[in-house]
């Protein structure tokens, strides 16, 4: 795929993923996110070129990191660049992929036998190890620091960024009439000066990696459409960008392409939101009681 900005050649690729790629960036510690249009399943036995899904995930993306910035989650998200690029601050990708759900479906329901749709009594967190090679084995805290993926410590934190980001997030989708049945996160060590950890939001955060139910009707509007073979994931993609007023009512797909003209301009909208971030480093020393 060619498009103005995208000199792939010259650029030193870090990692190469299933649907995205990660180049090296303009600055040390800084990183490009390039979103492709490939969508896979089954730890990539399906795949196929959706054209529109980069562009749209790399915006929905960029819009929820920015918004989970707003209310002190540290992300790797620094700006967007254009339509397929964002830049990021390059981190030390923990293996563990942090799924919290709120519905059963999925995995949940083969695994357990309860019914798709059931509401969970309350969020429920579950890690797996990620390694496609192993299809991303279910692991337990227990299993995370024993095989030393994260400490006690960086594991408490993404937990607790986790359960923030379910309670925002689930509030930001039922204001468009949407429900978050359940979703994916990935976490990032960024190393400070005096080998302090900071432990930040990466990956992305779409429909991709998200399982979104319309409140009223229940059709799905992620990922699922693509697995299951049921449904058009550009057009559900859209509706949800649209709904979260990213993307204009008429969309940015044209005869089945996207409009690289109305594409071009997403990209600027966030950037007005970009602002100097504080991060906080995680305390692995003994807890310090500031009352002493
Ligand atoms: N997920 C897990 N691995 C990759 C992804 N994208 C996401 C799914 C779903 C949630 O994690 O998109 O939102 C739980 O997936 P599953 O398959 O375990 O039910
Ligand atoms: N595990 C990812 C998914 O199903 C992608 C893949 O399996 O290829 O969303």
């Amino acid at each position: 795929m060619i498009f103005p900005g995208f000199k792939s050649s010259r650029r030193k690729v870090i990692y190469d993923g299933k649907a995205k790629t990660l180049f090296e960036g303009p600055e040390p510690g800084t990183a490009i996110q390039y979103f492709k249009d490939d969508a896979t399943a089954g730890n990539g036995a399906k795949h196929e070129v959706i054209a529109g899904k980069g562009v749209l995930n790399n915006r929905i993306s960029a819009h929820l990191m920015t918004k989970l910035e707003g209310i002190g989650i540290p992300t790797h998200f620094l700006k967007s660049l254009n339509m397929r690029e964002q830049l990021v601050r390059q981190v030390e990708i923990i293996p563990v992929e942090v799924v919290v759900r709120n519905v059963a479906a999925g995995s949940m329901v083969k695994k357990f036998g309860i019914k798709e749709g059931t509401v969970l009594n309350y969020p429920l967190v579950e890690f797996y190890y990620k390694k496609d090679e192993l299809g991303d084995p279910m692991v337990s805290e227990n299993h995370i620091i024993n095989m030393g993926w994260a400490d006690p410590y960086e594991l408490e934190e993404m937990v607790a960024q986790a359960w923030r980001i379910n309670d925002y997030l689930s509030g930001l989708f039922a204001g468009i009439g949407i429900r978050l049945v359940d979703f994916k996160v990935e976490f990032g060590r960024l190393f400070g000066e005096y080998e302090e950890v900071y432990i930040l939001l990466a990956d992305e955060i779409s429909p991709d990696n998200c399982r979104l139910w319309d409140d009223k009707t229940g059709a799905k509007l992620d990922k699922d459409l693509f697995r299951q073979d049921s449904g058009n994931i550009i057009e559900a993609y859209q509706d949800v960008a649209k709904r979260l007023g990213l993307v204009p009512q008429s969309g940015i797909m044209q005869g089945g392409n996207v409009d690289e003209q109305i594409a071009a301009s997403l990209g600027e909208i966030e950037n007005e939101l970009a602002r100097e971030r504080k991060l906080r480093s995680i305390n692995k020393s003994s807890p310090t009681k500031p009352w002493k």
